[in-house]
């Protein structure tokens, strides 16, 4: 699979993610960049003074003195700064940065235990802490990142030490972690991501195999936590247990019993994400079940007009069905980065548009405003309703801010946003046996080789301004193209050389004699493909949304979309007293250019009406590129009214 991708909008992006995002990051982990590091929150003495990511690494090496410095999972953002580096080197060679991430490979080599441990607040503080807080110290957590970074910098670069580290530390997981040995799963999933990787990578099917036991584990794990934290030294510092809530680290029942996402919505979602990969790749018929029903869950009850989840800031959590706040909301950067992780491992298991259509929603919206314009600011939390004013007073917003700091005292969200973000590429299909998906609308050069032979695809686009898509394919006859038609797009055509193919109203049709089928959200055109060109045209224009009847919080409220993009009022356009602006229920809408931090952005225009009945000239902007120009007031949800 080769990908290469040219496209206006994205292109920027991923310059961004090289040129500033993986130097930022870098010289945050080193403790060199000259910012200001903001706690995650008004209440938690949590650590923030700085990173010391990389130091943690030299002293568990032996290369420096000192003491740990940070949260236990802080290993963890060198891993995925990692991460997002190999992606970056396979689009952008890169001399120097290869050296750095080479040396640092060297270090996590130098810092792993003979047996294959690694976990550097363990190593250097706590050796006798080793998997003894193994619902709070996130040894497993950090591990699955190493796995996931050593996979991905070993298939890039070929450096055969980060393979080592890998197969090293799995092999110690595969040989502790089993029945007989540690009969519990780590508190916060992901080492089941990781294994998984490993064993897409090496094919060994033992990775595979742990992944399963350690998810299958998970119902049990209870009582092992309890038990470790009635023998803790020091019970008074665990948080994971002493909640006594098992729901919050997804423990309370067989992860395949589960119905509902409930607890911390991380741990939630990449323990779905994993369950999916599993069932995409094995023959687990019950993991498949869950993962659809959590998703089903998910993306129909609990989730956010911009793909934000977790709506709750006490414990970072999934709550109730239809439970979703717009202010107090809590909505996880790395939550959304998971969602796609998930929804792409879905599209492995059925191809569904819905899955490729959140993968979207998610990537457009919350992700992208995730961090800033600059590459170098992020948000952890995301909400959809911000007043400066009141988010320094009211005790229920202290988790919420109005700008995005340069840094988080938990950094969990700016290294996962630069992995997701420069792994771009792997998002654009899904590819399984014959079967190739056009998920994403974003323009590239694409090879892949197939059982059936080779397929090449070239894709351009004005996707996301305009919805005209243009692919020439070549491939033979046995493979399978198919086109997303999102859900939102109320009107499509379909064009193939020239001739128009598919009746919209059926959604049936033929080229080459060739029967062209519709399902599930794909258009399907069977090969072979001889500079075969497709013309895809779906209507993208702005229209208003309304939440689910159900979501109190919103009731009586509308929101501004258009194409992938959910869009918002900010007190830089619109003054301050959002609150109180209503719009009709079909305002007319005009599209206007602006710029924001010098990038084109397609603000949309129109009038609403303000609380003493006058009407407002409203300007939205796109939900991604909102908190750019500094503290104001934004607001996605506004009053619907009848104008
Ligand atoms: O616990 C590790 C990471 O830190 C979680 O995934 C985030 O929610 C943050 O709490
Ligand atoms: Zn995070």
């Amino acid at each position: 699979m080769n990908i290469r991708i040219k496209d206006e909008f994205w292109n920027r992006y991923c310059r961004l993610v090289k040129d500033e995002m993986i130097p930022f990051q870098w010289s945050v982990l080193n403790d060199e960049a000259d910012i200001v590091i903001e706690k995650e929150n008004n209440s938690v003495n949590s650590p923030s003074e700085k990173s010391h990511a990389i130091e943690n690494f030299k002293i568990a090496a032996g290369l420096a003195e000192g003491r740990h410095y940070g949260w236990v999972f802080q290993d963890s953002d060198v891993y995925k700064w990692l991460e997002a580096v190999a992606y970056s080197l396979e689009n952008y060679p890169d001399e120097e940065l290869l050296k750095k991430a080479n040396d640092t490979v060297e270090l996590i080599a130098k810092a792993q235990a003979p047996d294959g441990y690694i976990h550097t607040k363990v190593q250097i503080d706590e050796p006798e802490m080793r998997y003894k807080r193994l619902a709070e110290y996130h040894e497993l957590y950090c591990m699955g990142h190493l796995l996931e970074a050593m996979c991905a910098f070993y298939r890039v670069t070929e450096n055969k030490v980060a393979l080592d580290i890998a197969v090293k530390c799995a092999d110690h997981i595969c040989d502790t972690f089993k029945v007989g040995g540690i009969e519990a799963a780590g508190g916060h999933e992901e080492v089941e991501v990781g294994l998984m990787k490993l064993y897409h990578l090496t094919g060994d099917k033992r990775y595979m195999d742990e992944a399963e036991f350690m998810l299958r584990v998970r119902g049990k794990s209870m009582e092992y936590y309890k038990k470790q934290a009635a023998e803790d030294p020091h019970p008074e510092t665990l948080w994971g247990v002493a909640r006594g809530d098992a729901r919050y680290l997804q423990c309370d029942m067989e992860v395949t019993d589960q119905t509902a996402a409930r607890g911390h919505a991380v741990r939630q979602v990449y323990m779905l994400e994993a369950m999916a990969d599993l069932a995409a790749s094995g023959d687990a018929a019950d993991m498949r079940d869950t993962s659809e029903r959590m998703w089903d869950d998910i993306v129909n009850r609990q989730m956010y007009i911009t793909g934000g989840v977790g709506s709750q800031a006490n414990g970072e959590c999934f709550t109730e069905d239809y439970d979703l706040p717009d202010d107090t909301m809590y909505c996880e950067s790395c939550a959304s980065v998971a969602m796609v992780f998930y929804a792409h491992n879905m599209l492995k298991i059925s191809p569904r548009g819905e899955y490729a259509d959140i993968l979207e929603k998610e990537l457009y919206n919350t992700c992208l405003a995730g961090f800033a314009l600059d590459g170098r600011h992020f948000f952890y939390v995301n909400p959809l309703a911000v007043d400066p004013v009141k988010i320094k007073t009211d005790k229920d917003k202290g988790h919420v801010k109005a700008v995005r700091p340069s840094w988080l005292g938990c950094a969990c969200c700016p290294p996962n946003l630069a992995r997701l973000m420069a792994d771009l590429p792997e998002y654009i299909y899904t590819v399984k046996d014959d079967v190739v998906l056009s998920d994403l609308f974003i323009g590239n050069e694409a090879e892949f080789e197939l059982k059936a032979g080779k397929l090449s695809i070239s894709l351009s686009t004005d996707y996301p301004e305009n919805g005209h898509i243009r692919y020439v394919l070549n491939g033979p006859a046995g493979v399978s193209f198919g086109i997303r038609i999102p859900a939102y797009a109320d009107r499509y055509s379909l064009v193939i050389d020239s001739v128009k193919v598919l009746d919209e109203d059926t959604d049936k049709g033929s080229f080459y004699g060739k029967e062209i089928s519709y399902k599930d959200g794909y258009v399907f055109l069977e090969g072979g493909f001889d500079n075969t060109e497709i013309e895809l045209n779906i209507a993208v224009h702005a229209h208003i949304e309304y939440p689910h009847p159900k979501i109190k919080a919103v009731s009586g409220k509308a929101a501004v979309v258009r194409g992938p993009f959910v869009y918002c009022l900010e007190e830089r356009d619109n003054g301050k007293g959002l609150e109180s602006i209503g719009i009709g229920k079909a305002p007319v809408f005009a599209d206007e250019k602006m710029e924001i931090c010098d990038l084109p952005i397609h603000a949309i225009k129109t009038k609403g009406i303000k609380e003493d009945g006058n009407e407002a000239e409203l300007t939205f902007i796109p939900y991604y590129a909102w908190a750019n120009r500094g503290e104001n007031e934004m607001r996605v949800y506004l009053k619907s009214v009848n104008q």
